[in-house]
């Protein structure tokens, strides 16, 4: 049978040349419109791309580390760690070198494959770098791939994080260029591009993602997945976090998104980044067994693995491993 709004789906991005290579871009309108279509034919289409490029039952696994936590000096809304909020978390001094050695190790024998190393800086500075280029180091040396989100970097140091074994930097565009200004004022979307253009240019994978749940519209998610979808190369890694609200946060109290849009949006961001894996993020914690069942079928790959984000819960890994037994999905690389 022929599908009416299925094949309008598939016409949606224009190709165009450039050089020899053909690029797709996804106009705000386009993703819109897949995020319209009928919630089977949405699936069958992001299962059907995802099948082209992923094993779907493999799932690539990584575990976080607050190495730096709290008192931060932005003003992200939804983030516990700004200073400014009062939230109940304490501003602490970034972690001993054998500390983090020691989580990381217990990472890779849980069955993690990335260990991502988190500080609540605007951006390092250089005197903050060089303890965490030594952490960089370790943890590679380990045998794990490494990602750090360190904020915004300035000329020079995505080069030096790279030489110290760094294989991905995390930095978000967190929304739409439209909303981004209700939510953080310290930083601007030109900035976190910026920094974004600097890990690129210094050869190393980007993972880059954003927030959903924050009182966006839907338009507003669609604009946030055109953003990384439209990337001259884009994200390796796509984490989409599902907003966690804490007290003391401007945005605790938001109405909570419904969940078939959430997995519309991993639907659409699967789509329009076929070859990147999709991280479902913050916010499983609060996700059912079937609902994170559905985000990997509507095409997340990746999840957060570990009983802590960097503040607030995650599912704890016996929970993850009897949930993988239950779906036959495997940790990848392992
Ligand atoms: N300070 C650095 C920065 O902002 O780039 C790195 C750490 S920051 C906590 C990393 C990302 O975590 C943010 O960009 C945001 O997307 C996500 N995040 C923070 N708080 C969150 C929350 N309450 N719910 C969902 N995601 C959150
Ligand atoms: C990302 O996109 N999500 C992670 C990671 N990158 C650094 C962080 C989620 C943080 C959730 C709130 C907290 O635990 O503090
Ligand atoms: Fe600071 Fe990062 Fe939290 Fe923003 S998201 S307040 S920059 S720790």
């Amino acid at each position: 049978m022929n599908n009416v709004a299925e094949n309008n789906a598939a016409d949606f991005a224009v190709s165009h040349q450039t050089g020899n290579k053909t690029v797709q871009k996804w106009t705000v309108a386009d993703i819109i419109a897949l995020f319209e279509m009928p919630f089977s034919d949405l699936i069958h289409r992001a299962q059907t791309v995802h099948r082209l490029h992923f094993d779907p039952n493999e799932v690539q696994v990584s575990t976080l580390l607050s190495i730096k936590t709290g008192g931060c000096p932005e003003d992200c809304g939804y983030c516990p760690q700004a200073a400014r909020y009062h939230t109940g978390v304490e501003n602490e001094d970034m972690m001993a070198l054998e500390d983090v050695v020691a989580a990381a190790r217990a990472a890779k024998e849980k069955g993690a494959s990335r260990f991502c190393m988190g500080a609540a800086w605007r951006g390092p500075k250089q005197r903050d770098l060089e303890p965490v280029m030594k952490m960089i180091a370790e943890v590679k040396a380990m045998g794990l791939q490494t990602c750090a989100t360190l904020g915004m970097l300035k000329e020079g140091q995505a080069e030096q994080l790279r030489q110290a074994g760094l294989d991905y930097y995390n930095h978000n565009l967190d929304t739409a260029p439209e909303f981004y200004g209700e939510v953080i004022s310290t930083r601007t979307y030109q900035d976190r591009l910026d920094t974004l253009e600097q890990v690129r240019e210094a050869g190393m994978n980007v993972c880059c993602g954003g927030i959903v749940g924050m009182g966006e519209s839907r338009n507003q998610r669609a604009g946030l997945i055109a953003q990384l979808a439209n990337m001259a190369t884009p994200p390796e890694s796509v984490p989409i976090n599902l907003l966690t609200q804490v007290e003391g946060t401007p945005l605790c109290g938001t109405e909570p998104l419904d969940d078939f849009e959430f997995i519309r949006t991993v639907a659409a961001a699967r789509i329009t980044m076929p070859a990147s894996h999709v991280r479902l993020s913050a916010g499983r914690s609060q996700m059912s067994d079937t609902m994170q069942a559905l985000c990997f079928i509507a095409g997340a790959n990746s999840v957060f693995y570990g009983e802590k984000l960097l503040t607030t819960g995650n599912p704890d890994t016996d929970a993850d491993q009897q949930l993988f037994d239950k779906l036959g999905i495997r940790p990848e690389g392992i």
